[in-house]
């Protein structure tokens, strides 16, 4: 890829809006996807291979758990600060924010509220630093936007428990440390327990061929009979509501996610409207490319308000579910309109690695999709404004 030029728009002056420790966290990470993820995005998705030198400096910047506190290694950050980390680094790739935001929102988590001291003692701190990855086992090939369903279960055999099942599309699970895996007990509720690499009759084969997040490592996760100890469950909550609080908080995190994306097409798809010159002209001065580039600015001028009340919100305490679902729909949305348009900006050189759009657009298929479908997050939203459920 050429040069990293981006350059963050800011239409609204909503830099006003943040604080400076914002402001320095955002930055930092601006810098550090500039120098440690542009220069090797490219290859790393062209080859489908998921650049696993950058865990240790995810860790280093604080983007694993920025809102855990201190104590177990997180950085005791706000909920604002946490979504324009993942800002930042889906404007690198939606890859490197997954990455980051399944090890901080479904994995160090549901530790941390889920579990008790003595789990947070043993596995926040690694989970933080990056010396440990971890992934989140929610899907299974029968069940995805019905997790309810779910066949994974495990039985109480005295000493430890027995897991058998299997679950899919698991992002990280081919390097994962541990897995935070949803089952059901004999009593048929929903559980979390922490798998360990290693525990034996558990195995983690990857997932190959996507067209979409190839720098993002996919897989299953399969149980036969994986004897767990009994103090690897997280008993502080069960039930479908623990799954689906870590994914309110992995949610959030896509909406300003998705944000990024959105910025780096239009950042390119501007500068490169100002060098193109078609019919003696920069293209940018044609009607029809300046409406494209003016919608986009829109657009991501109201995601951004979207995202930063949504942040005020959460940090309150008062985002509802149906909140999230808002943003996390509208913004991969957005996101997902400006890479299409964007690409055909650039012509034929919108679909080379040259530019980053492409990329972005393959991506945002997954964001689309995982955490909830478009489709899921509309029916959430309606059974919210309606108190009907048309899920069932
Ligand atoms: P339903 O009967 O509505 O609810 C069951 C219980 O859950 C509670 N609940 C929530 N709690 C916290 N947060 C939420 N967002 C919640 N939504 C519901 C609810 O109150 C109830 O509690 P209780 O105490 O009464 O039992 O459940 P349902 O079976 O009808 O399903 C509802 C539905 C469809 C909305 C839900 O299952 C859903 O969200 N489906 C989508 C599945 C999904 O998002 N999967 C994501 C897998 S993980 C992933 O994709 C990671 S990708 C990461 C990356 O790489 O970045
Ligand atoms: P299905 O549930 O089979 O849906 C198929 C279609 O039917 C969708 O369009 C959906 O919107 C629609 N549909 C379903 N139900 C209804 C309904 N009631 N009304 C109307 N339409 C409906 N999961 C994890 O647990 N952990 C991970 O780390 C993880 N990472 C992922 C990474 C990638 C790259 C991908 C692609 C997925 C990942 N997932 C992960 C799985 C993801 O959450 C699921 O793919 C998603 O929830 C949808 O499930 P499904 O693929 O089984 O689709």
């Amino acid at each position: 890829m050429a040069t990293d030029l981006f350059k963050a728009p800011d239409y609204y002056n909503l830099d006003d809006l943040l604080s400076e420790e914002h402001i320095m966290v955002r930055d930092a990470t601006r810098d550090w996807v500039k120098r440690s993820i542009s220069p090797i995005i490219e290859e790393a998705c062209q080859k489908a291979e998921f650049p696993k030198q950058i865990v240790s400096g995810l860790g280093e910047i604080g983007a694993f758990g920025p809102y855990i506190p201190e104590e177990y290694g997180g950085a005791g950050l706000d909920q604002i600060s946490y979504g324009l980390i993942m800002q930042e680094l889906e404007r690198g790739d939606s890859g490197v924010r997954s990455t980051a935001s399944v090890q901080s929102s479904l994995v160090m988590y549901p530790i941390y509220k889920y579990g008790n001291e003595e789990q947070r003692k043993k596995y926040l701190p690694k989970l933080a630093s990056g010396e440990h990855l971890g992934c989140f086992g929610l899907t299974e090939p029968n069940h995805g936007s019905n997790p309810s369903g779910m066949e994974t279960n495990f039985k109480d055999l005295g000493d430890h428990y027995l897991l058998n099942g299997a679950k899919m599309w698991i992002s990280n699970a081919p390097f994962a440390d541990i897995a935070i895996v949803w089952a059901k007990s004999e009593e048929n509720r929903i559980h979390g327990l922490i798998v360990e690499r290693g525990m034996e009759g558990f195995s983690t084969p990857e997932t190959h061929n996507k067209w979409s997040l190839r720098a993002s490592a996919t897989g299953e996760l399969v149980f036969d009979n994986v004897k767990v100890p009994k103090e690897n469950l997280l008993a502080n909550k069960s039930g479908l509501g623990a799954p689906l609080g870590c994914l309110d908080s992995a949610r959030f995190g896509i909406a300003w996610g998705a944000i990024g994306a959105a910025m780096d097409c239009y950042d390119t798809a501007l500068r490169y409207s100002k060098e193109r010159i078609q019919f003696d002209k920069p293209i940018g001065a044609f009607q029809l490319q300046q409406k494209k580039l003016a919608e986009m600015i829109t657009e991501i001028t109201k995601a951004q308000l979207l995202t930063f009340r949504l942040g005020q919100l959460r940090n309150e305490g008062r985002a509802t579910s149906a909140q999230i679902s808002m943003a996390k729909r509208n913004n991969v949305d957005m996101a997902m309109t400006i890479a299409r348009d964007a690409r055909q900006m650039l012509g034929g050189m919108g679909i080379t690695g040259e530019y980053p759009i492409m990329r972005h657009m393959m991506n945002l298929e997954s964001v689309v999709t995982y955490e909830g479908t478009h489709d899921i997050h509309l029916l959430i939203t309606g059974m919210d404004v309606t108190g009907f459920n048309a899920f069932k």
